[in-house]
C-alpha cells in the first residue's frame, strides 16, 4: 500500500471533482470526509480481495468471532496509520490547506457497543489483522448505535444515535450473500428411516444480509472481515409482510442495540437478535465451507467459531442444526465437530448478567433450535448419571425450572472456556463455575484482555509517542512488549521532564474540550483524575463522589486544607432502565455544580461530567489524565481494559486489587501504583458470613457521618429524591458493594497521590515505568494466546511483518 504525497493529492482532488463536482475550498467538512474515505478504501480493496483469496488458496484455518456488539470508534486515522498512509495524508491535505484532525471530526463514531466487552472485540479485530491472523468479525449492522446521553439538569436523557444518515462509508453491502433465516412457527420433524425430515409452518422468512467493513492489518498488506447483518423482507415473501406494521416488525430486529450493560432485561426482541445473528453467521460459513468439496466430518479442522460472552451462545445448537437437518450427519458425528469446533469466553461473573431465558420464549422464537437445546441438555443428563450425584447434574444441567441457562450451553457445547483476566478465571474455576471446572478441567484457560496500543498511543497521543520513538526507536509499533526498553530511562530527566511536557499539552487540549462542551474552565496545572466507563454500582463511581465531597467540605471548612488542586472528570452512561446508576449521574452532577460555582474554591477543584462517553471521546480524555480510577469491588471487575489505556497514557493508577489491576500492579510493582481496599478473599468472606455493617461505618467514623448527611440535608442542592436514594442504599440497604468500608483506605491513599503528586521528577519517573510495562497489554499478544491455545490458526503465510514502512 504505497503512497506518495503528490499521488495523494492527485487522487483526492480527482476523487472530489468526480463524486461531487467540487474544489478543495468549495466543499464542506462532510464531502472532503466522504471523499478521503473513498480515497483510502480504494488503497486497501484490492488487498482486502488478496487477503481473503490467500486464505481459500492456502486452506487456511479461520476464525468466526461471534459478539452482539462491536465499538470500532473511528476508523479514518486507525486505517491511515495501519496502511502506513497517515503521515503522507496528513501532509497532503495540510499542502491543500485542510486538516487532518477537522476531516478526521466528521466521522461519527461506530458506535454498535455498551463498553468494554463491544471494545474488546473491536481491538481484537485490530489486532487479528495486524497479527496477519485469518480472522472474521459476526454481529449485528444497529440502525441505532447505542444512545447519544445529555444532560438535563443534571439528570441523563437517551437520544436516538442515527449513525447512519449520512450513510457508512467504510461497509460494504454484500446483498449476494444474504441468508434466509427462519424464526417463530411451529415445527415438524418425519422419521424416514434415516433422519428427520424438519418442516416449518407459519414462520417468518427473513432475510439476512451482509455487510461488510475491511480491518486493516497494521503494516502488513492485509485486510480481514467484520461482517455486520441486517435484517430485511425478502422479495418473495413481500405478500407475507402487507402492512407497514409487518414490515417494521422484521426491520425493527437489527434496529436497536440494548443498553443493558450489566442489567439485564430479557426481552423477545433481544432473543430473536441473538438468534438472527447467529444463524445467519454460521448459515453463511458452512456455505463457504461446502464451496470447497470438504466432508463436514473434519469442519473443525478448518474453522473456529468464537462465542463473544453468551449472546451467541445458540451457535452451538445452530451448527447442530444445520449439521444434522440439513447435511444429515448423525448426532454423535455433529456434537464432536460443534465442540470441536467452538470457544466460549466468560465476561462477568455478575449473576444478573449470566443470561437465562424462558423456555417457553425460545420456542417461539425457534422451535427447532429448542428441541437441540432440550436433547443437548437430555444427553448430557443422560451422559452423567451414575457418575455424578444428582444435585451436580441439576446445578450443571442446560434447562432447569422452565430455564435456558445460556452459558451453561456455551460451556457444554465448546471445547474452551476462558475468563479474561487471572483472578477472573480463578473466581470462574473455583467458584461460579466451579462444578464445570470440575468436569472439564481441561476446557478452562485464562486469556487476560489487552488493547489496541497502536490505536491508544500512536493515534491517541502523538505527542508522547514522538517522545518514545525518538528515545526507544519505533520497533514498539511492532512489538509493543518492546516499550519496556523505557524502563532503562528512568532517571533520564531530560526525558522525564518531555513525558510531563507531552502530559500538560495533552491536558490543554483536553481542557480546551471541556470548556467547549460544558463551559467549565480548568486548569492543566491542576491534577486531572479520570473515571471513565460505565456507570454501574460495582464500579463504585459513587466511592469516587464521597471523596470529592470530602475534599469540597475540608476546603469548606479550612481553605488551605488542600495542597493539589484537582480537576474531576467522568465519563459514563448508565443503562437507560438502571434507575440507581442514574441517580448516582444526577447526583455527581449536582456536585459538580456546587463545587464548580463556589468563588471560595475557585481554582481548587473541580468537577467535570463529560455527556456521551464513547471510543472517540476516550481519546482525548486517556492521554490528558494523571491518575486513573479502577476502584471496583474487588472480585466484581472481570478485567477492565481502561485501566491498561490509562497506564499506557501515563496515568497513575489508584486501584482495588480487583481484575487486571493484580496484572498491571504485578508489572509495575507496588511503588508504581496506588492499592487499596477490601482483597477478593475479604470480599467473599463478607458475602458468605454477612457480618458487614455499614452503618458501623457511618456512625463511627465522623468524616463519614457529615459527607453522608451532605446529601440529605440540603448541602449538595437539588438531589432530595436521588441523595436520600444513595444514603438509603448504603444504610437501609448496608451498602452492597462495601463503599463505606474501602472510604477511609481510599482517602488515605488519593492522599498519598496528592503527596507524590507535589514531587514531579518523582511522578513523571512512576509514569514512564507505567508507559514502560503497559506493552504486556496488548491485544495483539491476547490473540495470539486465543490464536495458538483455543483456535489453533496460524498467521497468514503471505503476510511479513513491518512489509511497508510510512513513505514519508
Ligand atoms: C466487560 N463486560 C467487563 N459487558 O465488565 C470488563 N454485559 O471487566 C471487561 O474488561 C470487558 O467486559 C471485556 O472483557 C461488558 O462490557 C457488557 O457490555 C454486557 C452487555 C450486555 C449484557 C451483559
Amino acid at each position: 500500500m504505497k503512497m506518495t504525497k503528490e499521488n495523494f493529492i492527485h487522487e483526492f482532488k480527482k476523487r472530489l471533482g468526480e463524486r461531487y463536482a467540487l474544489d478543495v475550498k468549495d466543499a464542506a467538512p462532510i464531502e472532503l470526509y466522504q471523499t478521503l474515505v473513498a480515497v483510502v478504501k480504494s488503497g486497501y480493496s484490492d488487498i482486502w480481495r488478496k487477503t481473503w483469496k490467500s486464505y481459500v488458496k492456502n486452506d487456511q484455518k479461520q476464525v468466526y468471532y461471534f459478539s452482539i456488539e462491536f465499538l470500532p470508534g473511528r476508523l479514518l486515522k486507525s486505517n491511515l496509520l495501519n496502511m502506513g498512509w497517515y503521515d503522507v495524508v496528513e501532509a497532503g491535505l495540510k499542502d491543500m490547506g485542510l486538516d487532518l484532525d477537522q476531516i478526521s471530526e466528521t466521522e461519527v463514531d461506530m458506535a454498535l457497543g455498551n463498553g468494554g466487552l463491544g471494545r474488546l472485540a473491536s481491538c481484537f479485530m485490530d489486532s487479528l489483522a495486524s497479527e496477519g491472523l485469518p480472522g472474521n468479525g459476526n454481529g449485528i449492522r444497529y440502525k441505532y448505535g447505542l444512545f447519544k446521553q445529555k444532560f438535563v439538569d443534571g439528570y441523563q436523557i437517551e437520544l436516538p444515535n442515527e449513525w447512519l444518515t449520512d450513510g457508512n462509508n467504510w461497509s460494504v453491502a454484500r446483498t449476494s450473500k444474504a441468508v434466509d433465516v427462519l424464526m417463530g412457527g411451529q415445527v415438524h420433524l418425519h422419521d424416514n428411516g434415516k433422519y428427520y425430515e424438519v418442516t416449518y409452518e407459519g414462520a417468518d422468512l427473513i432475510k439476512a444480509v451482509p455487510y461488510d467493513t475491511g480491518i486493516v492489518g497494521y503494516h502488513n498488506d492485509h485486510v480481514n472481515t467484520m461482517r455486520l447483518w441486517d435484517a430485511q423482507i425478502p422479495a418473495s415473501e413481500e405478500i407475507n409482510y402487507p402492512t407497514i406494521e409487518d414490515r417494521r416488525r422484521v426491520e425493527d430486529l437489527t434496529s436497536v442495540l440494548y443498553p443493558d450493560d450489566s442489567n439485564y432485561e430479557g426481552r423477545i426482541l433481544r432473543l430473536k437478535q441473538e438468534y438472527f445473528f447467529t444463524s445467519a453467521g454460521i448459515q453463511s460459513i458452512i456455505r463457504h465451507y461446502k464451496k470447497y468439496d470438504r466432508p463436514l466430518t473434519e469442519i473443525s479442522d478448518h474453522i473456529a467459531i468464537h462465542i463473544n460472552d453468551t449472546h451467541p451462545a445458540m451457535c452451538v445448537a445452530e451448527f447442530m442444526r444445520i449439521l444434522l437437518d440439513e447435511e444429515h450427519l448423525d448426532w454423535d458425528v455433529a456434537w464432536k465437530q460443534t465442540v470441536q469446533t467452538m470457544s466460549y469466553t466468560n465476561h462477568t461473573i455478575m449473576a444478573e448478567a449470566l443470561e437465562k431465558w424462558p423456555v417457553d420464549m425460545l420456542a417461539t422464537v425457534q422451535p427447532r433450535i429448542l428441541q437441540i437445546i432440550e436433547e443437548i441438555d437430555r444427553r448430557y443428563v443422560e451422559e452423567l448419571t451414575g457418575k455424578k450425584d444428582e444435585d451436580f447434574i441439576e446445578r450443571t444441567r442446560i434447562i432447569k425450572d422452565g430455564m435456558v441457562k445460556m452459558a451453561h450451553l456455551a460451556i457444554i457445547g465448546s471445547h474452551s472456556t476462558n475468563g479474561v483476566a487471572k483472578l477472573h478465571t480463578e473466581l470462574l474455576e473455583n467458584d461460579v463455575l466451579h462444578d464445570f471446572y470440575e468436569l472439564y478441567p481441561e476446557r478452562f484457560n485464562n486469556k487476560t484482555n489487552g488493547i489496541a496500543i497502536r490505536r491508544w498511543l500512536q493515534v491517541a497521543n502523538p505527542t508522547l509517542s514522538k517522545t518514545i520513538d525518538q528515545t526507544i526507536g519505533t520497533k514498539w509499533r511492532f512489538d509493543s512488549k518492546e516499550l519496556h526498553q523505557l524502563a532503562k530511562y528512568d532517571d533520564d530527566q531530560a526525558l522525564l521532564e518531555k513525558i510531563g511536557a507531552a502530559k500538560r499539552f495533552n491536558k490543554v487540549r483536553l481542557a480546551k474540550v471541556i470548556k467547549e462542551q460544558t463551559g467549565i474552565e480548568v486548569s492543566p496545572d491542576a491534577l486531572f483524575d479520570v473515571q471513565i466507563k460505565r456507570l454501574h454500582a460495582y464500579k463504585r463511581q459513587l466511592l469516587n463522589l464521597l471523596h470529592i465531597v470530602k475534599l469540597y467540605l475540608d476546603l469548606k471548612e479550612d481553605p488551605n486544607s488542600q495542597q493539589v488542586p484537582r480537576v474531576f472528570i467522568f465519563g459514563a452512561k448508565a443503562a437507560p432502565s438502571y434507575h440507581y446508576a442514574k441517580s448516582i449521574i444526577k447526583c455527581i452532577n449536582e456536585v459538580a455544580n456546587l463545587v464548580n460555582n463556589d468563588p471560595t474554591i475557585e481554582g481548587k477543584l473541580k468537577v467535570v461530567f463529560l455527556e456521551n462517553y464513547g471510543v472517540s471521546l476516550a481519546e482525548k480524555i486517556i492521554p490528558a489524565a494523571d491518575v486513573s480510577e479502577q476502584i471496583s469491588t474487588a472480585t466484581k471487575e472481570a478485567s477492565g481494559t481502561s485501566n491498561m489505556k490509562l497506564m499506557l497514557n501515563g496515568a497513575l493508577t489508584v486501584a482495588t486489587l480487583d481484575g487486571a489491576n493484580i496484572e498491571i500492579k504485578d508489572y509495575v510493582g507496588d511503588d508504581n501504583i496506588f492499592i487499596f481496599g477490601l482483597t477478593k478473599d475479604e470480599v467473599l468472606a463478607y458475602e458468605t458470613n454477612h457480618q458487614y455493617r455499614a452503618a458501623d461505618y457511618y456512625e463511627n467514623d465522623p468524616v463519614l457521618h457529615r459527607i453522608l448527611d451532605a446529601f440529605v440535608d440540603g448541602t449538595i442542592p437539588n438531589i432530595e429524591v436521588e441523595g436520600h436514594e444513595i444514603y438509603d442504599s448504603l444504610l437501609r440497604a448496608n451498602d452492597e458493594y462495601f463503599v463505606l468500608r474501602d472510604f477511609a483506605g481510599y482517602v488515605a491513599t488519593q492522599e498519598r497521590v496528592s503527596q507524590t503528586y507535589l514531587d514531579q521528577a518523582k511522578w513523571n519517573k512512576m509514569c514512564l515505568l507505567n508507559i514502560a510495562n503497559a506493552g504486556y497489554f496488548s491485544a495483539d499478544d491476547t490473540v495470539e494466546k486465543y490464536a495458538t491455545d483455543i483456535w489453533q490458526i496460524k498467521p497468514n503465510v503471505e503476510v511479513q511483518k513491518g512489509a511497508i514502512d510510512d513513505v514519508y
